[in-house]
């Protein structure tokens, strides 16, 4: 049996394989080629075994108790080498090859390993010359125009490098709401499975459905709230428990995210859903409303005066809503955005009013198509036909775009002319197919289509009025023109336009870029508008009103993209852009079957955003959406 000293879990222990894989790569500025060829490959194998760890099912610590180093050693990627650094590491709390590795290069690598965009090398190339430590000290340096004195870089990579510092301490802490999804999810699953549970549900910015979530919050009504909080604390995902009380409890979970859970009765569901889903703004104007009847708001009910016995709502939000004089607003909205003014106006004009039907969001099976598809043409990993089968059949989609990126995109093989053309010949052929023989009888076994054989039944075949529309996601160069000739792009039944290259010329050029594609009478679609992927880079910078301005006259349609890391347009420019009379789509921007699945976040960015079914043209159905297109 193996000797442990140390409480380590397999996160700690990836992360300190990370920081050797960090200081490594730091390294190789200093060394000739050979030196640096193996010491590329040697990083590269830390940070292997490094994700291998962080995706184990099994408990590291355990393993290693009851197999020792021959436990460790059947972890794919981790090698006798590594082994024994984790051993040491279980034993000691320390790795002395680290150690070393930090003597010679003394940065506080725990500040900058998960730092987009400035890597171990320029990291290295600063450090040389300045000696910088901590990201305090490269703030500094950066703000004090030292950085651009270094050879190799300039004024311009020193602004780059202080926007990415900002956005980092900006972004820090707070995760993707596609990324943290699954886990909120099973969560909640997981306490509403408990004994004694009547309702369990995820409540906070995750039910309000924004971008970013801080922390992950759950509500559950139970009437042995101990119990509950017990199961709670107790579950396998909790690493530290912060604060325990009678009604809730606030911990830490094994991949840095905390949670809080609040357990109240029946009687009190309605107020803490609404105190518990915020945001916190939204709260207190409604507790100020509830003050100026002469009310008093808490997360227990709404009470005429101090005394518990005087309760007049608490059990649904709606009636705390209506007893405050508003409609009940829909979660996505609570962001203190004018929505409370909105549900008043509603409340008092009665229900067929333009408030009320301000009120009625986008729902979330309102859409009929998706517009931004990819394949295996390029850089997607399934065929036009496996998209098609699985945006009909498991996600109940009537068309999709199949938009392959274009020649100019070198990475992702893009299309040419020709090959356009013959992906919407082949496009032609398939709707043929699908009109009038048994394409969705077919049935996809993973491997490749298996025809189930309705004729061997003797069923007749089932005609089906799914449609693939023939597009491609065309580039616009620097100047604003397109890398596809319109005469290729007038044969399509859609065409989107992005930006994939120049993303650091100044706003008034990327402005321009834009409004000469929404000029084309060719390109229906804007897809992605502003190029930002969440936490990680801005995107190019847009003059959004002027870009909104041109999308109305010129009769250009928005795109969401529902990509989790980008949800672009955002929703206060999706709110914008509603307001100014622009349709938008909502698109997956899958490159595999499974991406369809990011749809549900474009939608709840709509929703974030105010756009009813109306302003969403893919709730159209086929015919009517390609009507309403230039
Ligand atoms: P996050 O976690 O940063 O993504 O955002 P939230 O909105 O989930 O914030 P969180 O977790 O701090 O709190 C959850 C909700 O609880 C929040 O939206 C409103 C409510 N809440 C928290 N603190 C306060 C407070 O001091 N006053 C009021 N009225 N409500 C609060
Ligand atoms: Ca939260
Ligand atoms: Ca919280
Ligand atoms: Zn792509």
């Amino acid at each position: 049996m193996a000797i442990i000293i140390m409480n380590k879990t397999n996160r700690d222990v990836a992360h300190v394989l990370r920081k050797i894989s960090y200081l490594l790569e730091m390294e190789t500025n200093n060394k000739n080629d050979k030196d640096n060829h193996a010491i590329n490959f040697k990083n590269r194998s830390y940070n292997r075994a490094a994700d291998q760890i962080e995706n184990l099912s099994i408990n590291l610590e355990n393993l290693y108790r009851n197999e020792g180093i021959d436990g460790l050693l059947k972890i794919p990627s981790v090698g006798r080498a590594i082994a024994s650094k984790i051993e040491e590491f279980m034993k000691t709390g320390e790795i002395n090859y680290y150690n070393q590795l930090k003597s010679k290069l003394p940065v506080n690598v725990d500040e900058f390993l998960n730092l987009e965009g400035i890597g171990p090398k320029t990291l290295r190339l600063i450090y040389d010359s300045l000696k910088i430590k901590t990201l305090d000290d490269l703030y500094d340096a950066a703000i004090n125009g030292k950085i651009r004195t270094i050879a190799g870089f300039s004024q311009k990579k020193e602004e780059a490098i202080l926007k990415k510092i900002d956005l980092y301490r900006k972004s820090k802490g707070r995760f993707l709401l596609g990324e943290v999804y699954p886990l909120v999810k099973q969560i909640e699953g997981y306490l509403s499975e408990l004994d004694g549970v009547r309702k369990s549900i995820a409540v906070g910015s995750f039910r309000r459905m924004k971008e970013t979530i801080g922390d992950m919050d759950f509500l559950v009504v139970s009437d042995v709230p101990q119990k509950v909080i017990e199961s709670f604390v107790n579950m396998p995902e909790v690493k530290e428990v912060l604060s325990r009380g009678s009604s809730k409890a606030f911990v830490k979970l094994n991949n840095g995210i905390d949670s809080d859970l609040l357990v109240v009765p029946e009687e009190s569901y309605g107020a803490a859903l609404q105190y518990f889903t915020g945001n916190k703004e939204h709260g207190i104007a409604l507790r100020k409303m509830a003050q100026s009847k002469g009310l008093r708001l808490n997360e227990w009910g709404l009470f005429t005066s101090n005394s518990k016995e005087n309760k007049i709502a608490g059990l649904t939000e709606e009636e705390i809503y209506n007893k405050l004089d508003l409609e009940w607003i829909p979660p996505e909205m609570r962001e203190s955005k004018g929505e409370i003014e909105l549900a008043k106006r509603a409340r008092k004009n009665a229900d067929k009013s333009k408030e009320g039907r301000l009120l009625q969001l986008l729902g979330y099976h309102d859409l009929k198509g998706d517009l931004q598809v990819h394949t295996n043409n390029t850089d997607g990993k399934m065929t036009i036909e496996e998209m098609a089968y699985y945006a009909k059949e498991r996600f109940g989609l009537d068309y999709i775009a199949i938009t392959d990126h274009t020649k100019s995109l070198k990475i992702t093989n893009g299309l040419n002319e020709e090959q356009i053309l013959d992906q919407a010949n082949k496009i032609t052929e398939l709707n043929d197919k699908i009109k009038n023989d048994d394409f969705f009888l077919d049935r996809y076994n993973g491997e490749k289509f298996v025809n189930i054989g309705s004729k061997e039944h003797g069923q007749r075949p089932k005609k089906s009025s799914f449609r693939i529309l023939s597009s491609a996601e065309v580039n616009i160069l620097k100047d604003g023109s397109l890398d596809i000739s319109n005469n290729v792009l007038d044969k399509l039944d859609i065409v989107g336009a992005t930006i994939h290259s120049n993303f650091s010329l100044p706003i008034e050029m990327q402005t321009h870029r834009l409004i000469e594609a929404a000029k084309n009478p060719n390109i229906d679609i804007i897809f992605h508008p502003t190029g930002r992927i969440i936490n990680k880079r801005d995107g190019y910078p847009v003059d959004i009103p002027k870009l909104i301005e041109t999308a109305k006259d010129t009769h250009t349609v928005l795109e969401i993209d529902a990509h989790f890391d980008r949800l672009d347009l955002k929703d206060e420019y999706i709110k914008m852009a509603i307001e100014n009379d622009v349709k938008l789509v909502i698109d997956s921007d899958a490159h595999h079957q499974i991406h369809f699945v990011f749809l549900k976040f474009g939608i709840a960015q709509a929703r974030r955003g105010w756009a009813t079914k109306n302003d969403i043209l893919n709730t159209l159905p086929v015919q009517n959406l390609l009507d309403n297109l230039k």
